[in-house]
């Protein structure tokens, strides 16, 4: 039976200023370095996100997966007394409140924000004003346009620039493919960035791809930052199910400057911002045409699907699965491709097993 209730899912996710009140948790994990924590946080959030019904007792949730003993201290609390002191006592925190402010910073994370933090730094006229920090490229131009990146993206705006990588990209390459994954690829509306694959059905190419692709960005004056990391994708490599580890493809990761006359309905700026543009952030993978499935399926997300989906190929079916390949280890060969109906069982399989993936 699905339990009908007074107090909502939101009620017990969604408790703070913030956002979610298991986030403000994982999030304090993360900045103190202690990953297991934080990612039972994470899982725990996206186990309650993705249930049908609201939750109204912690009764209602003991067959539910990924609720450890914390959590369900947290959920009663909240629940109980419609707020959590623990939550509260962190948001008013000044280490966490640092350490949110520092990583909020294109470039910044955890290890510099605590670099930052106990140097006595508290806020970004601090930083910005001390001789002693040296800010590398990627940290200055987040500073430079921190107001438009830490804005939202609209999915016209993704739209958009993805018609203009398009344009680019087929200038070049006249039979490149190119996707939009990440956040939008789910039917996200809004994002922090825009995510972007290319390639092309020459196997080789795509290597030289990008490098041509932000010159023409370059070119038309809208390249405001690009970090270019070349491919070190070696296919005799077994894939590596640890999620963190990031893929071996070519990619950059770019500022752009986006017109408003470029976008439907216009631009997601402030109220007031008269400039008639904005900085958005873009990332570019280049797979080779043979691992695109594989590509898009890492980069399409969630993070906590993409972990759980690794797990349930190593556990479930003694397979190793990355953003390059999915290795039968009992065969001892990779999948060519991956077909539809493998993709339609294993979230089948995945979804009896208590999902945790957001859509
Ligand atoms: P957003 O941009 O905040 O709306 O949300 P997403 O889902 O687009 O997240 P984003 O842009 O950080 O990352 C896009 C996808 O790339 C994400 O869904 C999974 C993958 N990804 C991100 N970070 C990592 C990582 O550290 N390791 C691996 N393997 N994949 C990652
Ligand atoms: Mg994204």
């Amino acid at each position: 039976m699905k339990p009908t209730c007074s107090v909502s899912c939101c009620k017990v996710t969604e408790r703070s200023d913030e956002g979610d009140a298991f986030e403000v948790l994982a999030e304090n994990y993360e900045f103190n370095n202690m990953d297991g924590q934080c990612l039972a946080f994470r899982r725990a959030a996206s186990v309650l996100k993705c249930l049908p019904w609201v939750v109204w007792c912690l009764g209602a949730t003991q067959d539910l997966p990924c609720l450890g003993q914390h959590t369900k201290e947290v959920m009663e609390e909240l629940l109980q007394c419609g707020r959590s002191f623990e939550v509260e006592e962190l948001l008013s925190d000044e280490r966490y409140q640092t350490f949110k402010l520092f990583t909020s910073v294109f470039g910044v994370g955890p290890k510099t924000a605590e670099k930052w933090f106990c140097r006595g730094l508290r806020s970004f006229n601090d930083i910005l004003t001390d001789p002693s920090i040296h800010l590398n490229r990627m940290q200055q131009s987040g500073f430079l346009h921190y107001g438009d990146i830490s804005r939202a993206v609209s999915k016209a705006e993704a739209v958009s620039l993805r018609s203009i990588i398009d344009e680019a990209v087929h200038a070049i390459a006249p039979a490149a493919a190119v996707a939009l994954t990440g956040g939008f690829c789910r039917g996200k509306e809004f994002g922090h960035d825009v995510d972007l694959i290319v390639t092309t059905p020459e196997l080789g190419m795509e290597e030289s791809l990008l490098p041509y692709v932000t010159d023409e960005l370059k070119k038309q004056g809208i390249l405001l930052y690009c970090d270019y990391q070349a491919s070190t994708f070696d296919m005799r490599k077994l894939p590596n199910h640890h999620f963190e580890a990031m893929d071996h493809f070519s990619k950059c990761f770019l500022i752009l400057r986006l017109e408003g006359s470029q976008v439907e309905g216009g631009l997601h700026c402030a109220e007031g911002d008269s400039r008639g543009w904005r900085a958005v952030r873009v990332d570019l993978v280049s797979p080779p045409m043979d691992r695109y499935a594989f590509a898009l399926l890492g980069w399409t997300g969630s993070r906590q699907f993409e972990r759980d989906l690794r797990k349930f190929a190593r556990k479930e079916r003694g397979m190793l699965l990355d953003n390059h390949a999915l290795y039968d280890k009992k065969k001892g060969r990779s999948a060519k491709r991956l077909s539809c109906k493998q993709s339609r069982e294993g979230c089948k399989a995945y979804q009896r097993g208590g999902s945790t993936g957001e859509t």
